[in-house]
């Protein structure tokens, strides 16, 4: 047994920390993380302070994406600097094979482990993005996901841009609202794909298909008079659906076998996700070539011959989407959209509809 009691022969030994098959079970979520906050106060001995802190966070990944989207909502952009490790991990790491000399350029390391190894030594859980870094001394400061993008919302408001949404509501009852509906979607379609795609026997598939179709069609209805998951502007739980249901039909319908029809063929859904998906902030920090490498060339118990497909097209993201008739006020009571992306950190031209490949 381990630390939080549960038996360490589960792990595979291609040690991925969350994510694989074990046969006969339903797929259980490594949910123990790295718990340490960065605050205002400094609680946990690591205080906000800007150009200290370093996100990595892969775009192929969902849990990732959240982060990249809401610092950049935020406007945070210059206070945490983003390092990107490419699409496929190998059975040790995430790598930062995309950067010049194979090193990520703040942190000089090659695989996101070293990190996690400055951090605890031999650290034996899964090596996950996104994860914090403090520059100071390369270790991780924590990979507790949920807790990183409340913690932009709440905790760095001092070096948040000017017109940046509220994306965490103020008002007691609206913010217990959010995390029962933020529950929700964690649960049920977060992390319900992944229950679907890695289940490891028939009935466990059909029980997770089940849970994810049933919560899709209480989201298609939910969001058929509101435009947006809280009602008239963007919070943190419009940005936590966003990113499942960009991936849906690149990946989760075929390779998840979620596939009981397409995120395009739901109306409302799709409207909302395209809505999303063209406002700034959201589709400009998507990867679809990263996305489609990632979940098709790792997953090889999934997908053995790691062939990576070609569709789906992609080009209907950019279609008129109408929901500008729920009204709506999309960045909240004296909200802006935040700037165009940085030129560093702009999306590779053709992976994306928003980036044509060059000609
Ligand atoms: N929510 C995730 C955290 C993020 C996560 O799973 N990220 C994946 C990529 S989408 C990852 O880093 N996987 C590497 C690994 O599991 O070793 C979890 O429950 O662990």
């Amino acid at each position: 047994m381990n630390d939080a009691g549960t038996k360490d022969q589960e792990r595979p030994e291609h040690g991925r920390g969350g994510t694989y098959t074990v046969k006969g079970q339903e797929f259980v979520r490594d949910s123990r993380y790295i718990t340490t906050r960065i605050t205002r106060d400094g609680a946990d001995g690591y205080p906000v302070e800007p150009g200290r802190y370093r996100l990595i966070a892969a775009r192929a990944c969902p849990w990732a994406n959240r982060a990249i989207i809401v610092r950049r909502l935020l406007g945070l952009e210059d206070a945490i600097s983003l390092g990107l490790p490419g699409p496929t991990h190998d059975e040790r790491s995430w790598t930062f094979d995309l950067d010049p000399g194979g090193k990520d350029p703040v942190l000089g390391i090659e695989r996101l482990q070293e990190a996690y190894f400055r951090r605890e030594p031999g650290y034996p859980r899964g090596i996950t993005v996104p994860a914090i870094v403090d520059t100071r001394d390369g270790a991780v400061v924590t990979n507790d996901f949920a807790q990183i993008t409340l913690d932009l919302s709440t905790e760095w408001t001092a070096f948040h841009r000017d017109g940046a949404p509220r994306l965490v509501p103020d008002d007691p009852d609206e913010r217990a609202e959010m995390d029962s509906v933020m529950r929700r979607v964690y649960t049920e379609v977060n992390n319900g794909v992944y229950r679907c795609g890695f289940a490891g026997s028939q009935e466990a598939y059909d029980a997770a298909y089940a849970r994810l179709w049933t919560a899709l069609d209480w989201l298609e209805e939910r969001l058929a008079t509101r435009r947006y998951l809280m009602g008239d502007r963007i919070t943190e739980a419009d940005v936590r659906l966003f990113t499942t249901l960009v991936r849906f039909d690149a990946v989760y319908h075929g390779h998840f076998k979620c596939n009981r029809n397409k995120l395009s063929e739901m109306p409302v859904l799709w409207a909302y996700a395209r809505d999303l998906f063209q406002t700034p902030g959201f589709g400009d920090t998507v990867d679809f070539v990263q996305i489609k490498q990632h979940y098709y060339v790792v997953h090889t118990d999934i997908n053995p011959t790691q062939i990576v497909p070609q569709g789906p097209d992609l080009s209907g993201w950019l279609t008129e989407h109408g929901r500008d008739e729920l009204g709506g006020k999309p960045w909240g009571d004296g909200g802006t959209p935040p700037p165009p992306v940085r030129d560093d950190e702009r999306v590779a031209p053709g992976h994306n509809p928003l980036y044509p490949a060059e000609a």
